[in-house]
């Protein structure tokens, strides 16, 4: 049984991996046996990633690349193909977002959040695709999000983007399912990343930041997630043990979304 979760021969590339859940998930798919290939925006942060990698004893191959770019995301998944291998994985893991009241939102910012959130997998997918048919086989992961459930106040082009993720994925699945590739998502629940810290900074009094606060009643393990409580999922969705598995979100949560949340008082 435990062989079915191995990963061992196989090349996965995670976008935007240099910190954070797409660091988590590849180092958990290192250690189930993958070869790491990683991009991200600045080769600062490739630089960064690295020397994470390095003290983590991984040898990841990391390239700058913007995942937006359509000819660069090609040029780079040809240049991988050459160095590494066909990529047996990808995990579309690169994201941003803007927290802006809808009616202040410019349309400019709209744009930018859905370019790289929902935009940049359908050019990673699209590029990787033709040679996991050729190869027989291929697992492309996207990581959702709680908003491609619900929504919030000042979320309005992540949630439209992480909710197009969700039915980029059942897409992907239905198109190319027949080629035995299996398109799946994460939807993480809240993550202690660089990404949520504002919503986590400690008040001036000392106190909790309220949506802290708040996060913690709407979860059932009342707490904040790890980004390593990832990689378990992320080696499941990656690996042979999957196979059956297309076009479902796997929400990592905490039970959020089971929950109506602890009532106040
Ligand atoms: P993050 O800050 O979103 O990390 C994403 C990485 O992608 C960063 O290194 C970022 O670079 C890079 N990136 C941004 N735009 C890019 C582009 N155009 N091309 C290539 N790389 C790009 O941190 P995270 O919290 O680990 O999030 C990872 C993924 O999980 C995202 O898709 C996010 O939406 C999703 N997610 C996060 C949470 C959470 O609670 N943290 C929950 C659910 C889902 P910069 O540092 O320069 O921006
Ligand atoms: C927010 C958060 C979320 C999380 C995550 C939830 O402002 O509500 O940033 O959107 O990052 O995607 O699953």
């Amino acid at each position: 049984m435990a062989n079915s979760f191995s990963l061992d021969g196989k090349v996965a590339l995670i976008t935007g991996a240099s910190y954070g859940i797409g660091f988590a998930i590849a180092t958990a798919m290192a250690e189930a046996g993958a070869t790491i290939v990683f991009n991200d925006i600045k080769q600062e942060l490739v630089d960064k990633g690295l020397a994470a990698y390095k003290e983590k004893g991984i040898d990841a191959k990391g390239y700058v690349c913007d995942v937006t770019d359509e000819d660069a995301v090609n040029a780079l998944v040809a240049q991988i193909e050459k160095e590494v291998g066909v990529i047996d994985i990808l995990v579309n893991n690169a994201g941003i977002i803007k927290r802006i009241p809808m009616t202040e939102m410019s349309a400019k910012d709209f744009r930018q959040v859905i370019d790289v959130d929902l935009n940049a997998p359908f050019i990673v997918s699209k590029a990787v695709i033709p040679s996991m048919i050729k190869k027989g086989h291929g697992k492309i992961i996207n990581i959702c999000s709680m908003m491609s459930e619900l929504g919030r106040e000042t979320v309005s082009a992540y949630a439209a983007a992480k909710g197009g993720l969700k039915m980029l994925t059942r897409n992907i699945c239905s198109e190319y399912g027949q080629y035995n590739i299996q398109c799946n998502g994460i939807g993480p629940g809240y993550i202690v990343t660089p990404q949520t810290a504002p919503l986590r900074e400690i008040q001036p009094d000392g106190s909790k930041h309220p949506f802290d606060q708040f996060i913690c009643a709407k979860t059932p393990a009342n707490r904040w997630l790890q980004p390593e409580e990832l990689g378990g999922p992320a080696v499941f969705l990656a690996s042979e043990a999957s196979n059956g598995v297309n076009g479902h979100i796997l929400y990592v949560d905490g039970g959020i979304l089971a929950y109506i949340g602890k009532q106040p008082g």
